[in-house]
């Protein structure tokens, strides 16, 4: 199937022609698709009801997370920007203060919820590969299978870690209240202009890796005009995982976050 993403219109919008160099001989855009389906039209509206279903499951998702009183972070980055051992030391600091759980998103392996075990943080795991056909981003039917693993009314706070990517976890709403994004200092300060769906969607960018910033030439006011020019309203943190710097200001955020939820009915 080719390429597609959603705007922000709800409207569903498919590339036909993303094969570089291939020259198309088709009179429109109706004629032709490669993806299986008789017209571009109908792969259309098979990606709407796909959308429109999932959307239903994420507004249920968010139902029950309501019902009991969680707040739900869908966390989101490439893969390896630090997704994992953010949650590692926010676990361990806020073990004690905050009662929180983790929706664990891979294709393959337990290898992350193995990192974030003995933590006293539930864990669940979701395999993409196992029955969901290896797909690269969490979608809201996978979520509300994992939350039913989980007592939700031990919890208050859930983090949803998803595939690592930089694509396609930004297109699917899971359910979680809240949007975060890690772009660590490897990763280069264009990120935002060549990634924006991903940028645009969250409410927070975590700048992670600060300590390894004396072996790199990364322009962090560069990487932050960027994002700003495709996100102005994006809170930024700079941080490091490795070392600890900027995390007591995401634990804020955090903890602002749970001050401000509603209490359940
Ligand atoms: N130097 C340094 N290394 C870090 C930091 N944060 C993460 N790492 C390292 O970067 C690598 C990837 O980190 P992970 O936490 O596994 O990244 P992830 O985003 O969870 O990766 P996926 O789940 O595979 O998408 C590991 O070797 C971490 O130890 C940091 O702040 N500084
Ligand atoms: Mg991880």
């Amino acid at each position: 199937m080719g390429r597609f993403h959603r705007h922000a219109d709800g409207t569903v919008h498919a590339h036909d022609h993303d094969h570089p160099g291939h020259v198309h001989d088709h009179a429109d855009d109706d004629h032709g698709d490669h993806s299986g389906y008789a017209t571009a039209s109908e792969r259309i509206q098979v990606l709407e009801r796909i959308f429109d279903e999932n959307d239903a499951a994420a507004d249920a998702n968010r139902r029950s997370l309501d019902a009991a009183g969680v707040v739900a972070i869908n966390l989101m980055s490439s893969p390896g920007s630090g997704k994992t051992a953010v949650l590692e030391r926010t676990l361990a600091e806020l073990r004690g203060r905050i009662r929180a759980g983790v929706i664990e998103g891979d294709i393959e392996t337990g290898l992350d919820a193995e990192r974030l075990s003995g933590l006293d943080a539930p864990v669940t795991q979701i395999n993409t590969a196992a029955g969901w056909g290896g797909e690269c981003h969490l979608d809201a039917p996978m979520v509300a299978g994992a939350l039913h693993r989980l007592e939700l009314d031990g919890l208050e706070l859930l983090f949803i870690e998803n595939v690592g990517n930089l694509v396609c976890p930004a297109e699917f709403d899971v359910g979680a209240h809240h949007r975060v994004m890690i772009c660590s200092v490897t990763e280069g300060e264009d990120k935002p202009l060549k990634y924006p769906v991903m940028f645009r969607a969250v409410e927070l960018v975590l700048i992670n890796k600060l300590d390894l910033l004396p072996h790199l030439d990364y322009d962090l006011a560069l990487f932050e005009h960027n994002l700003a020019e495709v996100n102005p309203d994006a809170t930024v943190l700079r941080v490091s995982a490795r070392t600890g710097e900027g995390l007591e200001q995401w634990y804020g955020w955090l903890l602002d976050l749970l001050r401000a939820a509603p209490t359940p009915a």
